[in-house]
Formats: structure tokens, sequence, C-alpha cells
């Protein structure tokens, strides 16, 4: 009893794992283990016998278990301990440089057109980039024999063979959006559309989709007056210094009268400076909507008037940061989004207030 003992203690403190360790324990205790079988004999022992040797068995299975228990804690506790020395972790390490991205010119003048129209009352309108011919032509005074449809380079859509219908086209300009509004909303209103429009036209000036922000204001007593009021506040906040603007008679399908609008810029060493100087700089085209357009959108005529503009947001955001290729506006250089791109937290702010 005595040997049998000394040889599994001996054995429990060599041990090196726990599965060595398990396998002991089903050579001693398990079933058929060693002092199992020898706790079995006692049934064929003579009472006297049976006195000693089973407490005495008993004992050794009790010291046996408790060794193994022990040995079985120690060593989880020196895998815990060895865990912890490999996951060593330097907690006072600087972190991983960040990557972060910037918000491209157009996405931040579009929030500052947003931010100076909504102080002077107007909401922002957003509609699909693929139109019906009728929302994009059609409603806006454009009808199939227009010279105007053939001008805008539009990009139709492909029709499965056999469909006569007229095929839907990428919007040529953010229009549509304007009579969708007043199909939903009626009169009064006064919204900015803003938005990327297509036109099959690429050269140094001219990218296939590039974007627009259009304006409209209806009521009953709307003014080119207040158009022009509007368009020359906008133009002083946008840029941070009063602007001059010249109306020129000109045409659209969809505004009678219609106006270009230049604003005041100098010429100096090549670049062009908005708000001095005696030149004039072609921006924007606008005009009194069209009875056409209005009945179109549902509107009375005889009831309401108002204006309508539209300028690309590309062309005023390289004009007001000094960007000045267009075509790298769409490249996705990265060198050129980090250098033209604004902070994400940079939120545009109106310098020096409205003048009102
Ligand atoms: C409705 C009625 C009238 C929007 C207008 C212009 C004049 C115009 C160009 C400027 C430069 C497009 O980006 S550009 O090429 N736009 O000249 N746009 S009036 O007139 C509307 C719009 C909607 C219901």
């Amino acid at each position: 009893m005595q040997e049998l003992r000394n040889t599994y203690i001996a054995a429990v403190a060599a041990v090196q794992d726990e599965a060595a360790l398990e396998d002991l324990r089903v050579q001693a205790l398990g079933k058929k283990g060693e002092i199992s079988l020898k706790m079995r004999e006692l049934g064929q022992m003579s009472p006297e016998e049976r006195q000693v040797a089973g407490p005495a068995l008993n004992a050794l299975k009790d010291e046996l278990t408790s060794a193994i228990a022990a040995k079985k804690a120690a060593l989880a506790d020196a895998a815990l301990d060895a865990r912890l020395r490999a996951e060593w972790l330097d907690v006072s390490l600087p972190s991983r440089p960040m990557r972060q991205g910037s918000l491209h010119p157009v996405s931040q003048v579009t929030e500052e057109v947003q931010t100076i129209f909504a102080d002077l009352g107007f909401g922002v309108a957003e509609g699909p980039r693929i139109e019906t011919d009728w929302y994009n032509f059609d409603a806006l005074n454009i009808p199939g024999h227009h010279p105007a449809r053939a001008e805008m380079d539009t990009f139709y859509m492909q029709r499965a063979e056999g469909d006569d219908r007229p095929p839907f086209v990428l919007r040529t300009h953010t229009s549509p959006v304007q009579i969708r509004a007043l199909e939903a909303h009626g009169a009064p209103i006064r919204i900015i559309c803003p938005g990327g429009v297509y036109r099959a036209d690429y050269d140094q000036t001219h990218t296939p989709m590039f974007h627009q922000v259009e304006g409209l204001a209806i009521d009953r007593d709307i003014s080119m007056a207040q158009l022009k009021w509007v368009l020359e506040e906008f133009f002083s906040v946008f840029f941070g210094t009063k602007v001059k603007t010249r109306f020129r008679a000109s045409h659209f399908p969809f505004t009678e009268p219609s106006a270009e609008v230049d604003i005041q810029c100098s010429w100096e060493g090549g670049t062009v400076k908005v708000g001095e100087g005696d030149d004039w700089l072609e921006v924007l085209g606008s005009g009194m909507v069209h009875p056409k357009v209005l009945a179109a959108g549902g509107i009375d005529p005889n009831e309401w008037q108002g204006f309508a503009f539209g300028m690309g947001i590309d062309r005023i955001a390289m004009l007001k940061y000094g960007i000045p290729d267009l075509r790298a506006f769409f490249d996705s250089d990265l060198r050129w989004l980090r250098h033209y791109g604004f902070a994400s937290l940079d939120v545009p702010t109106i310098r020096g207030g409205l003048s009102r």
C-alpha cells in the first residue's frame, strides 16, 4: 500500500500537463484503475484484514484525489501565467495612425449653398437621376422637335427590343426635381435642388457628369427684382465679399423673360478674383418661370408666378477655392483630394452674416 502511494504521489508530482494528469487519474482511480481494483478485492478479505485494509485504501484514495486536484489547479495556474506572459501588451504604445478622409469640394460647396439658401427661406429638394423625357424636357417647355433637346447632348437609356415607349434619360439638369416638387407640394414654394446631372460632353471645361444647383421661388407676387436681390445676397455671402451682378437678356425655353447673370471680377496675373475689378464672369442662368412650365407642374399661372435660376456647383467651387481644372474633380486622385478636400467637421459657416 505504501509503495502504491509513493509511486502515484511521485507520478502526480512529475506530471507536466493536464492530459497526462488525467491519464494518471484514470490509471489509479478510474473504474478499472489500480486502486479501484484493490477496493474490489476488499470483498474477498476476512473481516479482520478488511478492517485494516479498508480505511487505509480509502485514505489512499482521498489523498490521491486531493493531490490530483491540487496538481490540476497548479497546472491551470501555470498555463494562465504562461499565457499572460506571452500575451503581454504595452498599453503605453501610441495608436496606429487613423486613415482620415476628406470632404470633396463639391460636397463642401453644396453644404455651403444649402446653408446660405436655408437662411433665405429655401428648402432642399432631391429627385431621381434617371428621368422620363416628360419630366426632363416636355414639362419644361422643351417639346420633341425643340433644338434644346439636341443641344443638351442627352444620354438615353436602352429600351427592350419592341418597346416603343420613349426612353428614360439621365437628367440633363435638376429642373425635373422642381416639377416633381410643384406636383407634390403646390404653391407657394421656395426650394433649391442640388445634384448631379449628365451631358455627353467632355473637354477642358465639361465633364459628362457635373453638379448643378437650381432654385425656384413661386408665390402670388414674386418679381425679377427679388430674383436679383436673392442672387446678389447669395454671391456676397458665398464669396465673403460684396459681389455686384449684371443681368443680360437671354433665352431659355423654361423662363420668360430670361437673363444670364454675370458676377463682378478682376483678372490679374492669370487669376480671377470675384467681388472686385471691372470684369464680368458668367455664372448663372435665370428668369421668370414660363406659364406653360407652371401649368405642367399643376400650378395655375393666372394665380402664381415666380423666378428660377440654375448654376454649376463645380464651377463656383473652382472660383471660390482656386481650383484650376474641372476634370480633376472626378479623377479620385488621393493627392488632389487631400489638397483640395475639407475636414469632415468643417461645418460651413456664414462669414459676416447676411446684410439684412
Ligand atoms: C422650373 C422652372 C424653371 C432653371 C434655370 C437656368 C436658367 C440655367 C444653367 C446654368 C449653368 C445650367 O449648370 S448650367 O449649365 N441653367 O441657365 N436654369 S433658369 O429654370 C427652371 C427650373 C425649374 C420648374
